[in-house]
C-alpha cells in the first residue's frame, strides 16, 4: 500500500510541477498603491502604471499630483500568454513626453487562490505595490 502511494506520488509530481507555469492561465492584477513617487520637478508627479503579459495590455487611470497614489484598480488577463509580467511605472504630462518611472519584470507563478504581492522599485526609491493570482 505504501508502495503504491509512493509510486503514484512519484507520477503526479512532474504534472505538479508543471501546473506552476501560468501561461494559459486567467491572471488577475491588483494594483495597489505607489509610494515615494517622483518625477515632475518640485511639483507632485501624476502617475499611472502599465501592465504587460505577453502581448496583453492594460493601464490604470493617472492619479494627478500625487507622490503617494492609491489606484486600486483591478485587471484581467484572459489566457497569459507569457509567465513574465511586465510592470512599467510612468508620470504623466500634458505638454512633453510622459516620464517614465521604472520597469519591472516580474516571473509569474500559479498559486491557486493564493495572491501573491509584487513590490516594484521605481528609479529615486520609490515603488508601486501590487498583487496578482493565476489559476
Ligand atoms: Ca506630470
Amino acid at each position: 500500500m505504501k508502495l503504491a502511494v509512493f509510486v503514484s506520488l512519484l507520477m503526479i509530481l512532474p504534472f505538479y510541477a508543471k501546473a506552476a507555469s501560468c501561461v494559459g492561465k486567467k491572471v488577475d492584477v491588483w494594483v495597489i498603491n505607489g509610494h515615494d513617487l517622483t518625477g515632475d520637478g518640485l511639483q507632485n508627479p501624476d502617475p499611472y502604471v502599465k501592465i504587460q503579459i505577453g502581448s496583453d495590455n492594460r493601464k490604470t487611470k493617472t492619479i494627478y499630483g500625487n507622490a503617494y497614489p492609491v489606484w486600486y484598480e483591478k485587471f484581467h488577463f484572459n489566457k497569459a500568454s507569457s509567465d513574465v509580467m511586465k510592470i512599467e511605472v510612468w508620470e504623466a504630462d500634458t505638454f512633453t513626453h510622459d516620464d517614465h518611472l521604472g520597469t519591472c519584470m516580474e516571473p509569474l507563478e500559479a498559486g491557486g487562490t493564493q495572491w501573491r504581492k509584487v513590490v516594484c522599485k521605481t528609479e529615486n526609491d520609490g515603488d508601486v505595490k501590487l498583487y496578482y493570482r493565476c489559476s
